[in-house]
């Protein structure tokens, strides 16, 4: 399959003012009739007119009322090309297509006993011939026909318009939607529905009808997604004086999806996984994704809908915007540094490995096989980066004055990054052209930080270098334009004033925003009175590495006091990780890897975990493995997995008691939701945590799981016995089964924690749970809480010696290769990161990519990520 380049990119030939869609769901298949209102871009009659279309068979085509000869038009398997046409015309298709048959879940198809639709990106294209692009925007009114018995809901974008019944016993709705809008964001939901609603009146006083549709048995499970949605509508009112602009605002949970959820217009349909919530069959960390989500999709209406994409290269200018307004959002609900701290690890965990990697790619990427890969970590959290960077840079009303004049200037059209950043630089008179080469340049950049003090001048100064490692077609890049927020820290671990050299001597803040912009810069402080601490990169101001050379005094200071909680976590961070690299350097594993300085700043943490205790439990938790596989030139995964085991080993044989304090102290027995009481579960989990890694737990967690009053709770214990062969670990997950046999939510979770198990036959496992009657191949999220989990959360049991974590994959992608392309594109994934491993693991993973590629009919999603992968 063909590359498709930035580069060359072509303003349509044609707009459609007027889209009216038909669909009569007949259970044998899916009749859809479009009328399109089509007029040469050019105003010129003559230029022929391309449509896609996928997996559509043709019955009928007519332009102005007249069936069109053949000799006009040829139709293949991707498109439907028709000649000689004139400058305005009316163009009716009638296609056939197979929604029952449709397990790819792109396009119009069938989950469970309701028909939905998934468009973005390409998917309109298997529903009907049109311009499948989104620069291409029309007005849609949709007809659904259909039995009533078994779909009495019949929904689409906008408002509805009209209803009846015909003579043949079906019923019928009509939908019209006003704002112009692109394909991607048609939708349409059919089925036997249960619905919540509410209310809500906008700033400006109009009523907005809120409904909430469910399958029947997920009734009861919508009001936390109902309360997320209220509070998202106010938020951006608030924040952003942006209200909802339509008469209703509908949701649709679906069971079978490829992704998290999906904005169109009106009418979004989301993955169950991220709508239904109740603390009995949700983990509290299920309740956030629910709220992050909902509100997610609701910002998109202003930045993805009422201003779209002009190319899907340009998808970051929605995708990482919203992420960012999501951020905002969420932190806005709860504690900010906590949310901070889970970004940042998402972004480490997520994102800095695929820059590091063979699909790394610019957050505007520059070319594609298939679009449906390019949903990555990159262009949505490094393109949330970016824009947070906008915000650091600008400040908080710059970066307001921005984006009104982005709206201003750009409602209702489908537009590009470079359109956003000169919204943001017209705003407020500066030049970012600089910065925009975080649009261009792949990889992460590393900031490397030296310093000096002068103690008679009182003097100290930073040198400040970056760099910026190839990626994948990019051998050399030049320097970035970055925010570098830092303060100074005395021995007594107090904020020092921050005299700048050639600033105003009144001007010393304790806090300051340092703009970077050349390889090496120098920053020179006055009237510094002893030896600093440096403080660096507060708040994660820019998605870079930071080297400096910290004592471990040094950081355990900025972990006691820093002013900033992100540094002060942060610095634990970096302690515990400069201890276990250091025991993984030697030829000898070492008896300890934690010291006193990890020890007592660990100890700090228990002594205030009461102040914040969702803090204190990301500062209990060690770096992930992964993480630390991230800072090496050379993976050994067995190695990384002893030298964690064994820090935590020395923190129990030193904090152990403390820790058991603390558990004891912090364990609930209710259900109650607020953060206080998530945070104390969050912290008590952890505690457990650390010590189910020491002897004779096994008491411990099972009371643990009998006594849950909650799935946090019932699942952290859980998931701590999978890792063990015994008798407790077995009638746990038995009693976990027959207790959710039936709530296909928690029998996933029951499907992840065995994928995560250390259990070293894991693989052997998860190829009979592959087998059980409630696994699916064809439902992306048991297969992602099988499969997913095992290979991105199990780094031990994924590369086991032997190779077998490497078959067991890529025998479920050729599987799924005709199943679902989208899904098995994504799964494939962890294979592609062979390159830093050891030898062993390499070729292992290499001669397995290799079986992949060898194989016949395979998708372009997956032919993109193997041949990438390969190189
Ligand atoms: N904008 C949505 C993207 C999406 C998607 C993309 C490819 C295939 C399936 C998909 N489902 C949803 C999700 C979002 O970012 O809001
Ligand atoms: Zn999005």
């Amino acid at each position: 399959p063909a590359a498709i380049r930035r580069a060359d990119y072509n303003a349509p030939s044609h707009f459609v003012d007027t889209v009216d869609l038909r669909f009569e769901l007949n259970d044998d298949g899916t009749i859809v009739s479009s009328r399109l209102q089509c007029r040469a871009s050019d105003g010129e009659p003559g230029a022929d007119l391309l449509l896609d279309g996928n997996e559509l068979k043709l019955l009928e085509i007519s332009v102005d009322g007249q069936p069109l000869p053949a000799a006009r038009y040829t139709v293949d398997d991707q498109s439907l090309r028709i000649r000689d046409l004139p400058a305005q015309f009316e163009l009716e298709i009638r296609t056939e297509i197979h929604p029952q048959r449709n397990t790819a879940l792109e396009g119009l198809y069938k989950s469970g006993g309701m028909y939905c639709t998934q468009c973005e990106a390409e998917g309109f294209r298997r529903i009907t011939y049109f311009p499948d692009r989104p620069d291409v925007m029309a007005v849609y009114t949709t007809t659904i026909v259909a039995d009533p018995n078994s779909y009495p809901v019949l929904l689409s974008n906008g408002n509805r318009v009209d209803a009846g019944h015909l003579d043949d016993g079906r019923h019928w709705v009509r939908w019209h939607d006003p704002f112009p809008k692109p394909s991607y964001l048609f939708a349409l939901v059919a089925g036997d529905l249960a619905c919540h609603q509410d209310r809500f009146v906008t700033a400006s006083g109009r009523d907005v009808l809120l409904q909430i549709f469910v399958e029947h048995h997920n009734t009861g499970k919508t009001d936390h997604a109902m309360a997320a949605l209220k509070s998202a509508m106010a938020w951006d009112e608030r924040t952003h004086g942006l209200e909802y602009d339509l008469d209703r605002y509908m949701i649709v949970a679906v069971d079978d999806f490829n992704m998290g959820a999906m904005e169109n217009k009106g009418l979004n349909v989301f993955n169950t996984v991220c709508v239904l919530a109740d603390p009995e069959t949700s983990t509290d960390r299920d309740f956030e994704t629910v709220e992050a989500v909902i509100a997610h999709e609701y910002f998109h209406n202003w930045t993805g809908n009422r201003v779209t994409c002009r190319d899907w290269f340009q998808l970051s200018l929605k995708e990482g915007l919203t992420v960012f307004r999501e951020h905002q959002f969420c932190a806005d609900q709860g504690s900010a540094e906590v949310k901070r701290i889970g970004e940042v690890r998402t972004l480490r965990a997520a994102q800095f490995p695929e820059d590091a990697g063979p699909l790394a790619h610019p957050v505007r990427p520059d070319s594609y096989i298939d679009i449906s890969n390019f949903y990555t970590a990159t262009v949505y959290n490094k393109g949330s980066e970016v824009i947070r960077m906008y915000h650091s840079l600008l400040g908080a009303e710059g970066y307001y004055r921005g984006m009104q004049l982005y709206f201003k200037r750009h409602d209702g059209q489908a537009v590009t990054c470079d359109d956003f950043l000169a919204a943001m630089a017209d705003a407020n008179d500066r030049d970012l052209t600089q910065f925009s080469r975080w649009y261009s340049q792949a990889g992460t950049p590393v900031l490397e930080v030296q310093d000096d003090y002068d103690a008679t001048a009182q003097r100290y100064t930073l040198t400040v270098r970056q760099s910026c490692p190839a990626t994948p077609g990019q051998a050399e890049k030049l320097p970035f334009h970055l925010p570098l927020v830092m303060g100074l820290l005395d021995q007594g671990g107090r904020s020092m004033a921050l005299h700048l050299a050639d600033s105003a001597a009144s001007d010393a803040p304790l806090e300051r925003l340092l703009e970077i912009t050349s390889h090496e810069q120098q920053f020179v402080f006055e009237q510094v009175s002893e030896r600093p601490v440096p403080s660096l990169l507060r708040g994660f101001s820019a998605p870079v590495r930071l080297r400096y050379d910290y004592t471990d005094q040094q950081l355990a200071l900025l972990a006691a006091h820093d002013a900033d909680g992100f540094t002060r976590w942060e610095a634990g961070q970096q302690l515990a990780t400069k201890l276990m690299l250091a025991a993984l350097g030697r030829a000898e594993p070492p008896a300890h890897v934690a010291n006193e300085h990890l020890l007592s700043a660990l100890d700090g943490v228990l002594r205030r975990a009461s102040e914040d205790p969702a803090f204190a439990a990301e500062a209990l938790t060690l770096p992930s493995e992964a993480y630390i596989a991230d800072q090496l030139a050379e993976v050994d995964v067995e190695a990384i997995h002893r030298v964690r085991e064994a820090c935590i080993r020395d923190i129990i044989a030193e904090l152990g008691s403390d820790l058991e304090t603390i558990y004891r102290e912090n364990r609930g027995t209710d259900q109650a939701m607020d953060g206080a009481s998530m945070g104390r579960r969050a912290l008590a989990c952890t505690a457990l945590g650390l010590l189910a890694r020491g002897d004779d737990v096994e008491d411990l967690l099972r009371d643990h799981y009998r006594n849950a009053a909650n799935m946090t709770d019932r699942l952290c214990a859980l998931g701590l016995l999978a890792h063990t062969d015994n008798d407790a670990a077995a009638a746990a997950l038995a009693d976990f089964h027959d207790r959710w046999r039936n709530d296909d939510l928690v029998v996933n979770k029951w499907f992840q924690v065995q994928a995560m198990s250390l259990r070293e036959d894991t693989p052997e496992l998860i190829a009979q749970l592959m087998e059980h009657p409630d696994f699916s191949l064809t439902n992306p999220n048991r297969v992602r809480s099988l499969i997913g989990a095992f290979a991105q959360g199990n780094p031990l049991r994924f590369h086991r010696p032997d190779g077998a974590g490497y078959r067991l994959l890529a025998d479920t992608v050729l599987q799924l290769n005709a199943i679902n392309p989208q899904v098995a594109a994504r799964m494939l994934l962890p294979l592609t990161r062979w390159q830093r491993q050891i030898p062993s693991a390499r070729e292992g993973m290499r001669r397995e990519l290799e079986r992949i590629g060898n194989a016949h009919k395979l998708s372009k999603d997956v032919f993109e990520v193997v041949s990438k992968g390969l190189q």
